[in-house]
């Protein structure tokens, strides 16, 4: 699937909603954690620059990225308006790769559509180191920034749907 043409590291900061106000939990894996480091900053800037503030966002690590599901469900349940879940799976000799990469992404999208907050997919799967160094601030933008940036958004409309509910 090609991000080429949909780059949301050159978001416009005036396109998105304020995030001021709004909490935000990030669940973070230590595997890869070269990638998923670099990720994590993008994330955070990108927060900060639409208005997080430090107190108003929590970043939590855990062992892989298999963990993530757990980690996203109670992370969801803290108050947050959004959960962003960020790690990285390099393909290696054996199938593990698409065991870790579909239970994670099962797991992830189960709680997107089961919890009351979104949950933001910030899962990179990649054949090789490269490819992942591409995507984490290198020639295509970095994916923890697009992850902040699709959570306010996501946020966003939560709060909204919820305003018209009253
Ligand atoms: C075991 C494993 C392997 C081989 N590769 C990765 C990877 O590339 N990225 C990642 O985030 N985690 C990997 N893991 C660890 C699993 O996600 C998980 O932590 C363990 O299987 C324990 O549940």
């Amino acid at each position: 699937m090609a991000t080429s043409n949909h780059n949301l590291s050159d978001y416009d900061v005036n396109a998105i909603p304020s995030a001021q106000g709004m909490k935000f939990g990030i669940v973070v894996s230590q595997w890869n954690d070269n990638i998923t480091g670099a990720l994590l900053n993008g994330a955070v800037r990108t927060l900060k620059v639409n208005g997080v503030s430090d107190n108003d966002f929590c970043v939590m690590r855990v062992p892989g990225s298999f963990e993530l599901t757990y980690a996203a469900q109670q992370m969801a349940r803290t108050g947050v308006d959004a959960v962003i879940a960020i790690g990285c799976v390099i393909r290696g000799d054996t199938p593990h790769f698409d065991y870790i990469c579909e239970g994670t992404t099962n797991g992830l999208a189960y709680l997107n559509a089961s919890q009351d907050v979104p949950i933001i997919y910030g899962l990179i799967t990649t054949n090789n180191m490269e490819q992942a160094l591409d995507r984490c601030g290198g020639r295509l933008g970095n994916k923890g920034d697009e992850a902040a940036v699709t959570a306010i958004q996501m946020a966003d409309f939560r709060r909204k749907v919820r305003e018209q509910q009253k």
